[in-house]
């Protein structure tokens, strides 16, 4: 595989306090020095994305590691009277270097619509800042059969106005079939597959060859360290985003130093 693994851990509304959030990314801080010392070849880019008042903090334990910082959300706009939303700016000026933009849990519960989703991509490309898209299909869409329909629909409608450079170099697109997230359900390494390689084939056609081939997909939906070690053989999967495994430190760990 040519493109750089990246394993990410959405920490969505957890834990419950400061003080917690703080002893959990220690715990990782230390695991990754570790890492950082028995393997000197390590070169997966690991990613925490906790929530945004602990952020600041998350940041601070874990520089010095090799861990950058994601955000879960944003607001599209730059500033003003959109009390209780946050910033790209904000977020930069924290260390942030990811953005989730258009979780599953955002569309279904906050009926964010493909045309926020693809605002917020944009913006978060303005800023400078990486966003991971997350596309995915429900349980319903996948048992009538229609993940390719759905997959191709959120991704074309995501993407509007990107540029292929953008997709290229910072732009990374996270599919999460949406029965698989949080239920303990992983699609089997050969559902992922073929998805991956259809949203590829997507790409292709909706930019050429060589964005398709550079761009990196991650799998996201119960990740676990029992599942990631073949998800991880399929050459579309670039890595994981990983949700509930990802509130325990050690578990985090063995997923992004999957064999
Ligand atoms: C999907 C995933 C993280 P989980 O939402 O984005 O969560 O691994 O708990 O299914």
């Amino acid at each position: 595989r040519q493109r750089k693994v990246l394993m990410a851990g959405n920490w969505k509304m957890n834990p419950a306090s400061i003080k917690e959030a703080r002893e959990m990314a220690a715990l990782l801080a230390s695991s990754l020095r570790t890492i950082a010392q028995d393997k000197p070849g390590f070169d997966v880019e690991v990613v925490v994305i906790p929530p945004s008042p602990f952020l600041h903090i998350v940041a601070d334990v874990l520089s010095g590691t090799v861990a950058k910082i994601g955000a879960q959300d944003v607001h599209p706009e730059s500033k003003g009277a959109f009390t209780g939303e946050v910033s790209t700016g904000m977020l930069m000026s924290m260390g942030v270097s990811y953005v989730l933009a258009g979780h599953s849990e955002r569309r279904n519960l906050f009926n964010e619509s493909d045309a926020v989703v693809n605002k917020k991509v944009k913006a978060v490309l303005a800023s400078g800042l990486s966003p991971i898209l997350c596309i995915g299909e429900s349980k319903e869409e996948y048992e009538s059969g229609l993940v390719k329909d759905v997959c191709s629909k959120q991704l074309r409608e995501g993407l509007v106005g990107v540029s292929a450079e953008d997709l290229q170099e910072k732009l990374v697109i996270a599919y999460e079939p949406v029965w698989a997230i949080g239920t303990g359900l992983t699609a089997t390494p050969a559902i992922a597959q073929s998805v991956h390689s259809y949203i590829r084939s997507v790409i292709k056609e909706m930019y050429s060859p060589e964005v398709a081939n550079a761009v990196r997909i991650q799998y996201g939906g119960s990740v676990t360290p029992e599942s990631v070690d073949e998800l991880m053989t399929c050459p579309d999967i670039d890595g994981c985003l990983v949700g509930g495994a990802s509130l325990v430190a050690e578990k985090f760990s063995r997923i992004f130093s999957y064999q």
